[in-house]
């Protein structure tokens, strides 16, 4: 659990440079890293560029499918004007857990992939000089750890990660490394929480410091010019005229937070925030009293070479797409992404849905991938799981509780809900993190295609429904689609003929398509056919007013484990993985830009 989590900053207080570029890289089957000082340095490393992931890099398939632990180092410099500073070294992923070595001496461990940590590293920092940073990682994957999954040891002695998911399960530094620095009196957090109308918005702030001091907190608009102000460590910022932020309508406001102490400033943290208010009413998603009908994609961090590195040219080219398609959000399945996704998308007015990497919590999605049959929540795993769990929820939300963009948690992606075992499970997830968002969103998690509205066991918790469903493709597929279409309708049937009354997104439908592919009439994996599916998909959300959005699987192709129900990773994109339009692209273009 972090303390802080804040976004560097470069300013008159504060340091940031990232450490990106290529580091020295060394696998360690044999666990003898320690023992022969590699904390200090690795001799006869190859060399790895940062961010990204290691996998696809390497030609040999032992390396590219490498599980176990393997270390990353580089030398860096700290400015001597750092001296009187906290200094650290915060990583942005280190998938899935990691230790730091800074100068020879362990700093922290940390686990999970998806989040970032900062090494503190004030008390071992060589000032004016050269030093070196030294990282284990491991990639292994267990049911008791997120995301879910086991590693076995083939006969050849070769670890093997066998996800319960269906991603590569890219590995390494994905995400940049920043060395920070800032005063020792300083913030380290804050939050919003927003009331507004269209003439009047108040921000009301809180502001969480290290050490003590006054706080002084300004509200700029978007042409510098200052529109609110106010003093102490919780305050209200009152805005006549707000430009509030509005779905693919962003306008965003700058929070400066000045420390001071006697009167001189000490500290400065700065932010882009969108002043807007979310409501749930009924079946309808509101936001600034207005209803949106959510259109997008379910997406992953994935691009070639690279793997699951955030790469801002890859994140650029997303943007421009899913705006020409028309859409207005999406999830970040299967894990919280790289911070600067979700400042692009504050800034174009995205509405996201922001997934903890809870996924594959269920045998039977294993069993898909070549496994097991039992309910997951069954398992001796859940007490360590769970604590990992709420671990990462909780940073999530202290990582992401500011951005505008972001409406609703996602707690679990399919767990399996079928059983009672799982009900204790969710009651005390739903329970333990109620109070950790101060704006209060929504909190969810996609039901799997197994948890129908008579199956699941855990429709009680979430806010807003997320169904993932796939009728036309893993069931009822080719001719039958007619059948899979009156099934999806029987079962729309029960949730609207039931009192919950609660808004359902679709979070998953859709069907593999290998580019290219055309045939007349359709046949399974052509283009033809991925439309025809997206096209009954569309006739069925048209029918239920209470159906608010829908979310396609996926935006692009994406790289997964090999097995024979996959060519070459999942080719459900509406985009290739080099993002290039299949025809779906355009149905959905069509579509998308007539709904309102
Ligand atoms: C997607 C069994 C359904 C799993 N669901 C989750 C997602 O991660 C997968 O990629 C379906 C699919 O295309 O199978």
């Amino acid at each position: 659990m972090e303390k802080s989590l804040l976004y560097p900053e470069l300013n008159e207080f504060r340091y940031d440079r990232k450490l990106d570029g290529l580091w020295d890289f060394k696998f360690d089957p044999k666990q003898e890293g320690n023992a022969q000082n590699w904390t200090t340095g690795l001799s006869d490393a190859v060399k790895m560029p940062v961010p990204a992931s290691f996998n696809d890099f390497f030609t040999k398939k032992e390396e590219r499918e490498y599980a176990g632990d393997f270390w990353y180092s580089t030398k860096f410099f700290v400015p001597k004007e750092l001296e009187d500073k906290q200094v650290g070294i915060r990583f942005g992923a280190a998938t899935h857990r990691a230790t730091v070595y800074v100068n020879g001496t362990e700093i922290r461990s940390h686990e999970g992939g998806f989040l970032p940590f900062t090494a503190d590293i004030t008390s071992v920092a060589k000032f004016g000089t050269e030093n070196i940073v030294a990282i284990k990682i491991n990639n292994e994957l267990h049911r008791d750890a997120l995301p879910a999954g086991d590693t076995i040891t083939l006969e050849n002695g070769s670890k093997m990660v066998k996800p319960f998911f269906d991603f590569y399960n890219y590995s390494g530094l994905n995400r940049s490394v920043h060395l920070v620095a800032q005063p020792k009196t300083s913030v380290i957090d804050y939050s919003t929480t927003f009331d507004v109308s269209a003439s009047h918005a108040t921000v009301n702030y809180q502001v969480e410091i290290e050490g003590t001091a006054d706080v002084a907190v300004k509200l700029i608009d978007e042409d510098g010019n200052e529109v609110a102000n106010a003093q102490g460590a919780a305050g209200k910022l009152e805005v006549d005229n707000p430009k509030l932020w509005n779905v693919r309508d962003a306008h965003l406001y700058t929070i400066k937070i000045q420390l001071l102490q006697n009167g001189n400033a000490i500290d400065e943290y700065t932010d882009e925030i969108g002043l807007r208010k979310i409501e749930i009413k009924g079946h309808q998603i509101l936001v600034n009293g207005k209803e949106v009908y959510l259109r997008g994609f379910g997406r992953h961090e994935d691009s070639i070479y690279a793997g699951r590195a955030f790469d801002l040219n890859v994140e650029r080219k997303d943007v421009e797409l899913m705006e020409w398609t028309g859409a207005n959000s999406f999830r970040t399945s299967h894990y919280p992404y790289d911070e600067e996704a979700y400042r692009f998308a504050d800034r174009e007015g995205f509405m996201v849905i922001d997934e903890v990497p809870a996924v594959g919590f269920k045998m039977a999605a294993a069993s898909f991938l070549g496994g097991l049959d039992a309910s997951f929540f069954d398992g001796d795993w859940t007490d360590e799981l769970q604590k990992k769990h709420l671990d990462q929820i909780h940073d999530m939300i202290l990582r992401d509780k500011n951005h505008p963009s972001v409406f609703a948690w996602s707690l679990f992606n399919e767990p399996d809900t079928s059983t009672d075992s799982a009900v204790p499970y969710f009651e005390k997830v739903f329970e333990d993190t109620k109070d950790l968002d101060p704006q209060h969103r929504s909190r969810t998690f996609t039901l799997n295609e197994d948890d129908t509205f008579e199956a699941s066991k855990c429709k009680q918790f979430p806010d807003i429904f997320l169904l993932n469903r796939y009728p036309g493709w893993y069931h009822k597929w080719g001719f039958e689609i007619s059948d899979g279409e009156a099934g999806l309708r029987r079962e729309m049937d029960q949730w609207q003929n039931s009192d919950i009354d609660k808004p359902m997104i679709y979070t998953e439908y859709g069907a593999d398509t290998q580019p290219g592919l055309h045939k007349l009439p359709s046949i399974m994996w052509s283009e033809e056919y991925q439309t025809e599916v997206l096209e009954m998909f569309g006739r069925v959300f048209d029918s239920y007013d209470f159906i608010r959005g829908e979310q396609v699987w996926n935006f692009a192709d994406f790289q997964t484990v090999e097995g024979n129900m996959r060519v070459n990773g999942n080719k459900k994109g509406i985009f290739t993985r080099d993002r290039q339009p299949k025809a779906a692209a355009f149905f959905l273009k069509n579509r998308w830009e007539n709904i309102d």
